[in-house]
């Protein structure tokens, strides 16, 4: 963590502040209310862990804006090379004209995803829009249609990607009908199941086996840590058996590390901690410091199986994205983004070890790196409690932390803070926490 001194959470109104209950009112006429606002706090500028709003209040970010902005948000060297980007020019259509940086873009993601095999890549603009390419080029190269996705998974909220996410409200409610072949198996989710990863995923397998035919699978999605399920890491051992079985029944592996990749979980992707080589891997988020911009990469052999023009949109792999993603990387590698994210799991690890003596509501501390979440429930039975998880988090809101929920039955908080957070902001932020807790739980 860097250690700088000009990241000081300030609370100059109450929160929201005026300013932004002004803004929200103007939300709500102009908006349609499907949209919803977690924290109705308005932004006009951030920095490293730092969100400062339009009443000129200072929140910790504890979110990165869902794991996206791991290099700290508005991060200086990203900034200039997307300005510079956009002085040159800010779209052709790389489909038409086409330009170096999406190329060199390409060649960085077949350099640092698992594997020394040949690679491809194809960019895209969100996380959804790559795992719908993914689920296209791995029913091209299998002439397969039927997709495995587990229990808790999410990958989007387009038709095919909300078929492939488990979560009904508030992804999939009253969307229907789904895309077909889209079937949901087991996962290992070993507070809730008890399994071992071998049982875990022998059971997943026999359930594949009678209910889809092996034979019939083009590929496994799957997330190696699971986000908005409630960032559950599988036992060891799940996800390379499902590699395994995958690689014997002629389907392929689909890491999707939209919200796990790019040194989040103290790796460059939480694959690797599997020790598992995916076919292919989606990535979007972290990828590029706050710009839209998504991947798919994998085995050459599974990439070019595609027809020419197969693949594409107006936008995908955006120059200016292009040049921030770059940047993004080149930070990433320079300050050993990985070694940061490590630094973090150790102080907040620490932390949440120190609540969850004095609170056994916290019934699991779990995640990987800057990817960590506790589980709040009945430290008797494990049933879920909602109810103050909601409280925890919006006491951490009034006090100007950003925190998220998550989890299937929301009762996770998770904690993804970017990446170049100072030590002591983020000190302060479990300081919250603590507070949170000792109201909420006396
Ligand atoms: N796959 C693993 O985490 C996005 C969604 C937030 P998009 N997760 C945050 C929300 O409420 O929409 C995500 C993910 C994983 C796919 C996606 C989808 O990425 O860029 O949001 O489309």
């Amino acid at each position: 963590m860097t250690q700088t001194s000009h990241l000081v959470r300030r609370l100059v109104t109450e929160i929201p502040g005026p300013r932004s209950r002004e803004l929200q009112t103007r939300k709500s006429a102009a908006i349609s209310a499907g949209i919803g606002v977690a924290l109705p706090v308005y932004i006009s500028r951030a920095w490293d862990g730092a969100l400062e709003d339009v009443d000129g209040n200072v929140l910790i970010d504890l979110g990165s804006g869902i794991g996206v902005t791991g290099v700290g948000n508005a991060n200086p060297r990203v900034v200039a090379a997307l300005a510079r980007q956009a002085e040159l020019f800010t779209h052709v259509a790389f489909a038409i004209t086409p330009y170096e940086s999406y190329v060199e873009v390409g060649e960085a993601l077949n350099r640092l995803t698992p594997g020394d095999h040949d690679k491809r890549s194809a960019l895209f603009n969100s996380g959804a829009e790559a795992v719908e390419n993914a689920v296209k080029i791995a029913r091209a190269f299998t002439g397969r249609q039927a997709i495995v996705v587990l229990e808790h998974g999410y990958h989007g909220r387009t038709n095919l990607t909300m078929g492939m996410t488990a979560k009904a409200m508030p992804f999939k409610h009253g969307f229907g009908p789904f895309a077909p072949e889209v079937y949901r198996m087991p996962a290992s989710y070993p507070l809730r199941d008890g399994l071992t990863g071998a049982e875990a995923a022998a059971r997943t397998v026999s359930r594949i086996e009678k209910e889809i035919g092996a034979d019939s699978v083009a590929a496994i999605v799957l997330e190696p840590i699971q986000g908005e399920g409630g960032f559950i890491v599988p036992a060891a051992g799940f996800v390379a058996e499902l590699a395994r079985f995958a690689r014997e029944s002629g389907a392929l592996l689909v890491a999707d590390e939209i919200q796990s990749g790019f040194c989040r979980t103290g790796d460059w992707f939480a694959s690797e901690h599997e020790g598992v080589v995916p076919d292919l891997i989606t990535t979007a988020k972290g990828i590029a410091g706050g710009m839209p911009l998504s991947a798919v990469t994998g085995r050459a052999d599974v990439m070019d199986a595609v027809h020419a023009g197969g693949l594409g949109g107006t936008y995908t792999g955006n120059p200016v994205a292009c040049a921030a993603a770059l940047a993004a990387i080149e930070w990433m590698e320079d300050v050993d983004a990985c070694g940061l994210a490590r630094t973090i799991d150790a102080a907040i690890t620490a932390r949440l070890t120190t609540l969850k003596d004095r609170h056994p509501e916290v019934v699991e501390i779990r995640g990987r790196g800057a990817m960590k979440a506790i589980e709040i429930a009945s430290p008797l039975d494990l049933t879920p409690d909602p109810a103050r998880t909601a409280e925890l988090n919006a006491f951490c809101h009034r006090n100007g932390v950003v925190t998220l929920v998550t989890g299937n039955y929301g009762n996770v908080m998770r904690f993804l803070p970017p990446l170049s957070i100072p030590s002591p902001a983020l000190e302060e932020a479990f300081d919250v926490l603590d507070e949170a807790f000792a109201v909420t739980f006396g």
